[in-house]
């Protein structure tokens, strides 16, 4: 099976009026900052709206979360991939797939499968084929029916970070040559994954980059509203 087959495989949940996006980018590409905005622009449609992170949302994710960010020792490349699925398998099946039967919800998850394309794929040279493969299993099939990726060049998330003046988790540690892979990681993901993933260019002011995700969804409310119409 190549990339492009292996790709059919994974696909959104159906439950009709209820939707899943995600956020993707590098470290700083702004993903919590328009998660908190497009939350209330959809609340404001009336929409119930759940925001979930990975890793973590479920006790089990987040104490995966505590030892994969804080570790002090390097963790191997295939521990990372398993680490994540782990986390990503136990969110969907504990709170996504549960919460996606409230009528009018939209789960919005900050990182998700392209997280794993990108820094373990790619940055960590396992090899996008391998992170596909990892996840063939239900419920690691369910993909958001839409993802947004915000676009940075590595050295403004650096900027970014600096900015933050917090301390460095286990992947802010990484030098420049990691961060130029996970830009390349989430170029390839969005020409696999081209009907899902949205790139959004995260370098401009947050209003333009808040307008640009609010069109992507729009679209695909209306798309759904004359779908569920015929
Ligand atoms: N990971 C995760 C993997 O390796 N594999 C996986 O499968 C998964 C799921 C998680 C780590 O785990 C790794 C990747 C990560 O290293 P995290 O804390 O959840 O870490 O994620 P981070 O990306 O580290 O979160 P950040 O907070 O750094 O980034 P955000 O959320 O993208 O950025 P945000 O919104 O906090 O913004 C950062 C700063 O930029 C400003 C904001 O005000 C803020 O100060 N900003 C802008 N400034 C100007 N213009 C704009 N358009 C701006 N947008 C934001």
């Amino acid at each position: 099976m190549d990339i492009k087959e292996l790709a059919t495989h994974f696909r959104a949940p159906a439950f009709p009026g209820c939707y899943f996006f995600s956020f993707e980018g590098i470290e700083g590409a702004g993903k919590s900052t328009q998660i908190i905005k497009l939350k209330e622009y959809l609340e404001n449609k009336n929409f119930r709206v759940l925001v979930l992170r990975e890793p973590g949302g479920t006790v089990f994710g987040e104490k995966l979360r505590q030892a994969i960010l804080n570790s002090q020792s390097p963790i191997h490349p295939v521990a990372e991939l398993h680490l994540f699925a782990s986390s990503r398998a136990q969110l969907l099946q504990e709170v996504t797939l549960k919460e996606l039967g409230v009528p009018n919800t939209v789960i919005i998850y900050d990182r998700y499968i392209d997280s794993t394309i990108a820094y373990q794929g790619v940055a960590r040279s396992l090899g996008i084929e391998t992170v596909m493969r990892t996840h063939l299993s239900f419920p690691l099939t369910l993909t958001p029916h839409l993802s947004f990726y915000l676009r940075i060049p590595a050295d403004l998330s650096h900027t970014r970070q600096k900015m933050r003046n917090a301390p460095k988790d286990y992947f802010e540690k990484q030098g420049d040559n990691f961060y130029d892979k996970l830009v390349e990681g989430y170029d390839r993901a969005a020409e696999i994954f081209s009907d899902r993933i949205k790139t959004i260019n995260g370098n401009q002011d947050l209003e333009l980059v808040h307008q640009d995700i609010v069109a992507r969804v729009e679209s695909l409310l209306t798309q759904s509203q004359e779908t569920s119409d015929l």
